[in-house]
């Protein structure tokens, strides 16, 4: 075990109150491409073409082909042994909370897989930027349960709206978008009551949820970080493991007696 594992078990097994953000990384490893970095969906992709609603008012069907596209991807995934890890973290005896920037859900699945029968909602995520496997209406903003399967082949067969006749979207936060106001102030609140912050796969780039581990800092609570690179938040991390979350998250958090 290297100095750096060591010390970060350390700070876990002392740790009060915990709280996890996690971002596209910890779901590369399961299948999921991360958005910036080699292989990124942004290579492929002007993020401004496709994930902002200027976007969707423009050419929805460009937009919903590529969620469609994504759906289909990572509903052939599952949860890796990083979801895992802190899906089993969640249900133990240190309170955490999980709060996740993936559309994924990943970690919901992971919940429920790491709880057999016992309560999953320990470990179910704060999802702030949404689901990807939910619709919501572009005018009304009604939720429909499930995904509607959509057929892209034209604009006129693009899903719409029962309530309102407005175009249904996928339920996740685009670029421009305000954050849900009481999602977002949980992920803070539990950031600020936490005395631990672990960031696992996030390039820690896109506001407001790269602040999250601040909160945590700024209450007087440490930073660990679980990145394959170094990132803007990696100066404020008091230990930054590098590697993959799917091996070095079950190394940092299964049982075992910290050293
Ligand atoms: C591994 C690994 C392995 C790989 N193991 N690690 C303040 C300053 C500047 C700009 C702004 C600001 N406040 C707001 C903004 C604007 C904007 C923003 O932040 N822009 C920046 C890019 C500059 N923010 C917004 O627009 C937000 N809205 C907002 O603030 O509204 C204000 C408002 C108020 C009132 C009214 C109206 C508006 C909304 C942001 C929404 C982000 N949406 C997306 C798309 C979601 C839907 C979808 O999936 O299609 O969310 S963008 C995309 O980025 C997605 C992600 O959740 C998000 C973060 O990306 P993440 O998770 O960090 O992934 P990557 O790919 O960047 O990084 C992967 C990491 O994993 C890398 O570090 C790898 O090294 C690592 N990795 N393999 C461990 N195996
Ligand atoms: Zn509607």
């Amino acid at each position: 075990m290297t100095e750096e594992m060591a010390q970060a078990r350390r700070l876990v097994a002392q740790a009060g109150r915990i709280v996890v953000l996690t971002g596209a990384g910890i779901s590369a490893e399961s299948g999921v491409p991360t958005f910036r970095g080699a292989g990124g969906l942004w290579k492929s992709h002007r993020p401004e073409e496709l994930a902002t609603p200027e976007a969707f008012a423009r050419d929805p069907q460009t937009v919903w082909e590529w969620y469609s596209w994504r759906r289909g991807l990572i509903a052939e995934c599952a949860p890796n042994h990083g979801h895992l890890a802190l899906a089993r973290l969640a249900l133990g005896d240190t309170p955490t909370t999980i709060v996740t920037q993936n559309v994924d859900g990943l970690h919901t699945r992971a919940a429920h897989e790491a709880a057999g029968d016992t309560d999953p909602s320990p470990a179910l995520p704060v999802e702030v930027h949404g689901a990807i496997d939910r619709d919501k209406c572009s005018l009304c903003a009604v939720r429909t349960p499930g995904a509607t399967s959509v057929d892209t082949s034209s604009h006129a067969s693009l899903p719409r709206c029962a309530t309102c006749n407005g175009m249904l979207r996928p339920d996740v936060v685009w670029f421009g978008e305000a954050l849900e106001p009481e999602i977002l102030s949980r992920a803070f609140q539990v950031a600020r009551d936490a005395d631990l912050c672990l960031v696992v796969g996030t390039s820690a780039l896109v506001q407001p949820a790269a602040s999250v581990p601040l909160a945590t800092l700024q209450s007087g609570g440490t930073l660990i970080e679980v990145n394959i690179e170094l990132t803007p938040l990696s100066a404020e991390a008091e230990v930054s493991l590098l590697g993959p979350s799917g091996e070095l998250l079950p190394e940092l958090l299964d049982a075992g007696p910290a050293p």
